[in-house]
């Protein structure tokens, strides 16, 4: 993790190298694994159906998916396959009992897929039914240029580089802060081939 300037805002926490290489290593093959049975598709905007640069998947109970028809929303079934999505990997688990010991445990594991020049825009995470919970998220894979800002769109933000095995926590006045992903650093990792990047993050979707 290496922020570019300024500091994080409040309420925005990263841990740096949380899952060291091997633990890196052992969860991509069990991602691999359910990934295989609940595969990747490609996320649509409401309205317009523009194809998301991203292509994902989900873990656990709830899965959040959006399509042109019926837009941003969670359901306990992959799209495609109409299938329960697969249990989250019990290091996730971990790591959410690690950073937000107190809150509930997570409902949706989102698994977003990064090709080289894949990106986020800015956005914030408001599709869930209750905001007390933290949205923490891990990387795997080449390192990314992550910004947040804050509870408004447009307001001043910070940029970081999020490398593989980091950690990072939007709580408290950051649960609703604008972040995304501008973009990918090629030759920053070898864990996944072509500088690929996967990003897994957790929520608690209802009370
Ligand atoms: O890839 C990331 O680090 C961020 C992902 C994200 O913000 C999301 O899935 O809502
Ligand atoms: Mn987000």
């Amino acid at each position: 993790m290496k922020i570019e300037g300024k500091p994080l805002p409040n309420g925005v926490m990263v841990r740096p190298a949380w899952l060291n290489e091997t633990g890196q290593a052992d969860l991509l093959t069990e991602i691999r694994a359910k990934v295989a049975k609940a595969p990747l598709f490609v996320p649509k905007m409401p309205r317009t159906g523009k194809e998301m640069s991203v292509r994902m998947t989900n873990f656990g109970p709830l899965g959040w998916v959006t399509d042109k028809e019926r837009g941003y929303r969670y359901q306990a079934q992959h799209p495609v396959t109409g299938e329960s999505w697969p249990d989250m990997p019990d290091i996730l688990l971990k790591l959410w009992a690690d950073l937000a010991p107190n809150a509930p445990p997570p409902q949706a594991c989102l698994v977003n897929f990064y090709a080289h020049d894949a990106k986020m825009g800015m956005h914030q995470d408001s599709d869930e039914e209750i905001f007390d919970a933290p949205v923490i998220s891990l990387s795997l894979g080449a390192t990314c240029l992550f910004r947040v800002g804050g509870v408004k769109r447009g307001g001043k933000t910070t940029s970081l580089r999020l490398e593989s095995g980091d950690a990072l926590a939007l709580s408290g006045p950051a649960r609703m802060a604008y972040h995304g992903v501008d973009r990918l650093y090629a030759g920053t990792s070898d864990l996944i081939k072509d500088d690929g990047r996967l990003n897994l993050t957790l929520r608690r979707v209802t009370a």
